[in-house]
C-alpha cells in the first residue's frame, strides 16, 4: 500500500476533483451521465475517497484545513451535480410530454374502412329478402353423405344427374359414401328430417363439383336453397316468390323468365332467366347469345322426397329453389368473369367500399 498523501498533495487533489468534477457535470447531457459522474467522483476508488480516508493520518491543524476544503469541494460538487440532474429530467419531461402531446384541433385521420366481398354482399341481400318475407337461415355440413346427397332427394344411382354433378367424393376409411356436397339441396331432406311442417327455410353455402374452370364455371361456388313447405303450397306461390325475389334483388325493370327443366327431386321442374344484364337481351358473349341468364333451379317438391322423410304428401305440398349467387354476383355487379370474385384483387374488391 502507498504512504497517505501530504496534506498539500491532498489540497491539490481536492482542487484536480472540483474543476474534474464541475467540467464532467456540465457536460453531462442525461440523468445516466450525471449518475456516472457522480460514481467516478465520489466511488470507492475515486481521488476524493482516497483523500478522505487519509484525513485521520493528518496531524490536528492540517486534518482541519484539508477536511474543511474537503466538505467545501464535495458541497459544491453534490450541489452540482443536483443542479445538473433536476434540469436534465426536466428537459427529459418537457421532451415526453411534447411527444405525447395531443393537437385538438388538427383533423381527424380517417380510418380505412375495408369493404365485404361481392358475394358476402349478395348472400346478405339474398338471405334479407327471404327473411323479410319469413323464411328462417338455416345452415348445413359441407361433407355429406350419399343419401342426403342423392338418394333421399330421388337421384337414383343410375341416374344422369349423378354423374351430372360431377362430385367428389372423400377416401374415409370406413365411410365410402362421403362426398363434398354437390349442391344445398340435402338440406330440405335434413331440415325436414328435424321438424314437423310447416317449413320455410334459405340455406346459404359453399358446394363443391369437379368442373373445368371457366367465365361461368367454377368447382367451388355457392348455393342458396330455398324450401317452403305447408298446407296448399302451390306452383304460384313459387312463381311470385321468386320473380319478386330476383326483381327484389336485381332491380324492378329487369324481365324473368320461367322454362321447364327436370331435376329428379320436383316435379313439375323449372328453371328461372333474367335478361341479360349486359345487352338487355338482345344477345351478346356474356349470355352466350340467347339474350337470357340462368338463375335458378326449381319446382314443386316431388311426393317422393316428402315420403322420405316422412312427411304426408297427401296434406302437404312445397316448392324448392336452388340458386348459385355467383353468377347472380355476376349480374348483380356487372362482373364479367367468376374468376374474378377468387383473384382477391385488391382494387377490385376496393370498389365494394361503402356497399353492402
Ligand atoms: C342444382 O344444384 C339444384 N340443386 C337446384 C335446385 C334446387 C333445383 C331445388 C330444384 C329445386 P344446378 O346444378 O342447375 O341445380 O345448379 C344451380 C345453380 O348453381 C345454377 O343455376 C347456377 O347458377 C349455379 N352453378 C351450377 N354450376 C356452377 C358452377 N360450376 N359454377 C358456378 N355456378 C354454378
Amino acid at each position: 500500500m502507498s504512504a497517505p498523501p501530504s496534506s498539500d498533495e491532498s489540497l491539490a487533489t481536492l482542487d484536480r476533483e472540483l474543476a474534474r468534477g464541475l467540467d464532467l457535470v456540465a457536460r453531462a447531457s442525461s440523468v445516466e451521465d450525471v449518475e456516472d459522474a457522480q460514481t467516478s467522483l465520489f466511488g470507492r476508488k475515486a481521488p476524493f475517497a482516497v483523500v478522505e480516508r487519509a484525513l485521520g493520518s493528518l496531524p490536528e491543524d492540517e486534518r482541519r484545513r484539508v477536511g474543511q476544503r474537503t466538505n467545501e469541494v464535495r458541497a459544491r460538487l453534490k450541489a452540482a451535480i443536483t443542479e445538473r440532474r433536476q434540469a436534465l429530467e426536466s428537459e427529459r419531461e418537457t421532451a415526453v410530454l411534447e411527444l405525447d402531446r395531443i393537437d385538438v384541433t388538427l383533423p381527424g385521420r380517417r380510418l380505412r374502412a375495408g369493404s365485404l366481398h361481392p358475394l358476402t354482399i349478395v348472400q346478405q341481400e339474398i338471405v334479407e329478402i327471404f327473411t323479410r318475407m319469413g323464411y328462417r337461415v338455416v345452415e348445413g355440413p359441407e361433407v355429406e353423405d350419399e343419401w342426403h346427397n342423392f338418394d333421399a332427394l330421388n337421384i337414383q344411382p343410375d341416374h344422369p344427374a349423378r354423374t351430372m354433378m360431377d362430385t367428389t367424393y372423400l377416401s374415409v376409411p370406413g365411410h365410402p359414401e362421403l362426398l363434398l356436397r354437390a349442391h344445398t339441396s340435402p338440406m330440405q331432406i335434413r331440415t325436414m328430417q328435424a321438424e314437423p311442417p310447416p317449413v320455410y327455410v334459405v340455406v346459404p353455402g359453399r358446394v363443391f363439383r369437379n368442373e373445368a374452370i371457366t367465365a361461368k364455371n367454377m368447382p367451388v361456388f355457392h348455393q342458396v336453397e330455398g324450401l317452403a313447405v305447408d298446407k296448399g303450397i302451390r306452383f304460384s306461390d313459387l312463381k311470385g316468390t321468386v320473380e319478386s325475389f330476383l326483381r327484389e334483388l336485381l332491380g324492378a325493370d329487369l324481365r324473368v323468365r320461367m322454362t321447364p327443366s327436370f331435376f329428379p327431386f320436383v316435379e313439375p321442374g323449372a328453371q328461372f332467366d333474367v335478361s341479360c344484364f349486359v345487352c338487355g337481351g338482345s344477345g351478346c358473349k356474356t349470355c352466350a347469345f340467347v339474350g337470357w341468364i340462368e338463375t335458378m333451379g326449381a319446382g314443386m317438391v316431388h311426393p317422393r322426397v316428402l315420403e322420405n322423410v316422412g312427411y304426408n304428401p297427401e296434406r302437404y305440398t312445397g316448392f324448392a329453389f336452388g340458386m348459385g349467387y355467383d353468377r347472380l354476383a355476376m349480374i348483380r355487379f356487372g362482373i364479367p368473369d367468376i374468376r374474378i370474385l377468387w383473384e382477391s384483387d385488391v382494387r377490385f374488391l376496393e370498389q365494394f367500399e361503402g356497399v353492402g
